[in-house]
């Protein structure tokens, strides 16, 4: 029988597995005791991880070829946020989101705000969306945006950014995410120099209103829309961005916006040694910008990133304070699976990553014991840590098994039902 997914109903379902939980917390307590770990002080610390989930990945996303469109799908933010909701009671650790705006842009903020904090949910950043054209749009963004050459393309672009800030405070936000897709397709087309001199003009001007306490967050891509070249295409040119706009500029770092091969582990080490992270659009890919469910391709990439993150935290590096965010686009799977899945596997790298025995690192590293330094790295990475993820979650009232009590629930039928599919939102295709 479908269920309506209220906290007791979440406790049956988790009462019927907790008994095998136990048994195996008790069993890797023991293991972790061994090694000098209390797993105690683990669950703590995987019952505090938390990450956002983006408002544009709950409806189903698409490729430049099609979307096949699920059902049920959200047809405006409200839905969106009832769908965060589904995620964040089942996982226990999503209960920020950001938003893209225009397309959440709410009639009423204040409406929004009430809708999302009775369920225990916040907005936490803002996404500014100057890659493509809206329907009531005066100019194009076609050939660029804040680096066109126009420069009243580009004070429409940077207004667009100043509405976000001012929508963000009305909704209780604290960033503000800038990703733009300006670029060049072949070339000749665009002035390296000159488009990066009007990008960092355009920014200034959006740094300058940034709202107290904020922080403002930049992304740089590679490739895509653009195919030869893009304004801020690599982690560099973020970094010197970020570092001419001011100590509240930060460079974010989208795991789908490298090179193959790039070794962003490295990346992120450089940008926390340089008081610059912002944090992460968390995602896995094979090729390309994927937008992938986290930690499904390379999960060895994910756990070589928190070890960094998690070295920085237990080192306290002087203010270290990511934001930690997921930014996929489910073009196959149910969202809601995809988002609860990804926000374990977040939470898993991170336990994992606190399994690492760093005096013991240190001590190979300064030896030069490369298969030692490697091994210690594996023993914490290969150990598996799901009874402290599924003990953290039931201690916090989420589900031991969260995609399985979902799919018991028939959410999905429900809103099948609930949103009949016209009208639904296109606004998928990231
Ligand atoms: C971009 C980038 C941005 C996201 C858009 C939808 O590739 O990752 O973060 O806002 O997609
Ligand atoms: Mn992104
Ligand atoms: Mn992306």
């Amino acid at each position: 029988m479908p269920f309506d997914l209220t906290s007791e109903h979440v406790a049956a379902e988790n009462h019927k597995k907790l008994k095998w939980v136990e048994e195996d917390y008790e069993h890797l307590g023991r293991q972790l005791s061994r090694r000098g770990i209390d797993i105690e002080s683990l669950t703590r610390r995987a019952a505090a991880f938390r990450v956002s989930v983006p408002s544009w990945g709950l409806g189903t996303g698409g490729t430049r070829f099609a979307r096949f469109p699920g059902p049920g799908e959200p047809r405006n933010v409200f839905e969106k946020i009832e769908d965060c909701d589904v995620v964040h009671k089942l996982v226990r650790s999503t209960p920020g989101v950001s938003l893209h705006i225009p397309w959440d842009r709410p009639d009423s903020p204040a409406a929004l705000k009430a809708f999302a904090e009775s369920r225990g949910l916040h907005v936490d950043s803002m996404n500014s969306n100057t890659f493509q054209d809206q329907e009531d749009q005066r100019l194009s963004y076609k050939f660029g945006s804040l680096t066109h050459t126009d420069p009243a393309v580009r004070r429409q672009a940077i207004e667009h950014n100043l509405e976000c800030l001012d929508l963000g405070v009305k909704l209780g936000a604290v960033s503000h995410t800038v990703w733009i897709g300006d670029g060049g397709n072949f070339p000749g087309q665009v002035d390296f120099r000159k488009a990066l001199d009007r990008y960092m003009e355009s920014l200034r001007e959006i740094y300058r209103a940034l709202p107290a306490g904020w922080r403002l967050f930049i992304e740089h891509k590679l490739y895509e829309p653009a195919f030869y070249s893009t304004v801020i295409n690599d982690w560099g040119t973020s970094y010197y961005c970020v570092r001419e706009l001011g100590e509240k500029a930060f460079s974010l770092v989208d795991l789908g916006h490298h090179a193959p091969n790039v070794n962003i582990e490295m990346i992120v080490a450089r940008l926390i040694q340089f008081g610059k992270l912002a944090g992460f659009h968390f995602n896995d890919s094979k090729y390309g910008d994927d937008d992938l469910d986290a930690g499904s391709i390379k999960p060895f990439q994910l756990f070589l990133i928190f070890n960094e993150l998690v070295d920085a935290e237990l080192s306290r590096v002087p203010g270290f304070d990511p934001a930690y965010m997921l930014d996929q686009s489910h073009n196959v799977t149910d969202p809601i699976e995809s988002l609860m899945t990804s926000a374990v596997e977040l939470a898993r790298a991170y336990v994992q990553a606190h399994l690492v025995e760093r005096g013991r690192l240190a001590e190979y590293q300064e030896r030069n014991d490369a298969v030692m330094a490697l091994q210690t790295l594996k023993s914490a990475f290969t150990t598996d840590v799901e009874p402290i993820l599924a003990m953290a979650r039931h201690r916090s009232g989420g589900a031991i098994d969260p995609v399985g009590v979902y799919r018991a629930s028939g959410y999905r039928g429900r809103m099948a039902e609930a949103r009949p599919a016209e009208a639904r939102l296109g606004a998928g295709i990231v």
